[in-house]
């Protein structure tokens, strides 16, 4: 993907993204999404700061969307935001990413494989892949807001201390990536599930519409109404 903002973002965002688009090409039989009114491409003031956004979307055969999201407030701040969202026929944990950085590196580091089934646990198929992966260990773990109970015990959240840690992160989302993509191609499909998948992939969504900190960044920058828009229809729709 050749993107107008990409290439000025913070070096660690850009090489995240840049992974995650390499591992959906090579994993996933991707075809075009097309987002509400064409929200593709937004521009805000941020208190005399442009914010700017910039989505890439994609469907497959077992996701009704793939969201990777670049945003760019003024030079001070830069996001990168990412959520697979299954079809509700597939009994898929939902892959998410999220990092902050500001003039002083990433403050941020968030990714993990969130569990959507009705007890809220992981497929045995991910639990083994997830703990078949070598130790890891950050120095700045991260306390999880009030809404934190979507996340898995498998969860990364931290605050990367050096640049080091920065690439360690980025292979570690990678890994979680390559063991969803793998994992979701061989599943199939359950129909008789969608009610509970539903229901639990819209629990991960309204916790994450109660993101505080998020959603003041877009008010700043595009209103209280606008936000909400954003909110519930591209960054944590419900299917
Ligand atoms: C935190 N999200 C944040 C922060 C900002 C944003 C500024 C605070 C950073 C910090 O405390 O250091 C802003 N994130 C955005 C904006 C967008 C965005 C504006 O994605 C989009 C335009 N958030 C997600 C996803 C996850 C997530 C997919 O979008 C997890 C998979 C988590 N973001 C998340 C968490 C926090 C956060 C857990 C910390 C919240 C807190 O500490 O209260």
């Amino acid at each position: 993907m050749t993107s107008s903002i990409r290439t000025e973002q913070n070096s660690t965002i850009r090489r995240l993204a840049d992974r995650i688009d390499t591992i959906w090409q090579q994993k996933l039989d991707l075809s075009a999404y097309s987002l509400p009114e064409d929200l593709g491409f937004v521009e805000g003031r941020m208190e005399g700061e442009r914010l700017v956004i910039e989505n890439k979307c994609y469907q497959t055969p077992q996701f009704r969307k793939l969201h990777l999201e670049l945003a760019k407030i003024g030079n001070g701040l830069d996001i990168l935001h990412c959520v697979m969202f299954p079809r509700p026929d597939y009994a898929l944990p939902m892959f998410g990413t999220d990092l902050v950085a500001g003039r002083s590196g990433i403050s941020m580091a968030i990714a993990d494989l969130s569990p959507i089934s009705g007890d809220r646990v992981l497929p045995i198929a991910y639990s083994e892949a997830l703990e078949a992966l070598s130790d890891t260990e950050f120095k700045k773990v991260r306390t999880f807001p009030m809404w934190g109970d979507i996340f898995s015990p498998h969860c990364l959240f931290i605050h990367p201390e050096n640049p080091e840690e920065e690439q360690h992160f980025i292979d570690r989302a990678a890994q979680y990536l390559e063991i969803h993509c793998d994992l979701a191609v061989q599943t199939f499909p359950t129909p008789d599930r969608t009610d509970e998948i539903l229901a639990a992939q819209n629990y991960y969504c309204t916790r994450q519409q109660e993101n505080d900190k998020t959603r003041r960044v877009l008010e700043k920058a595009f209103g209280t109404a606008w936000a909400d828009r954003y909110m519930t229809t591209v960054l944590f729709d419900m299917a």
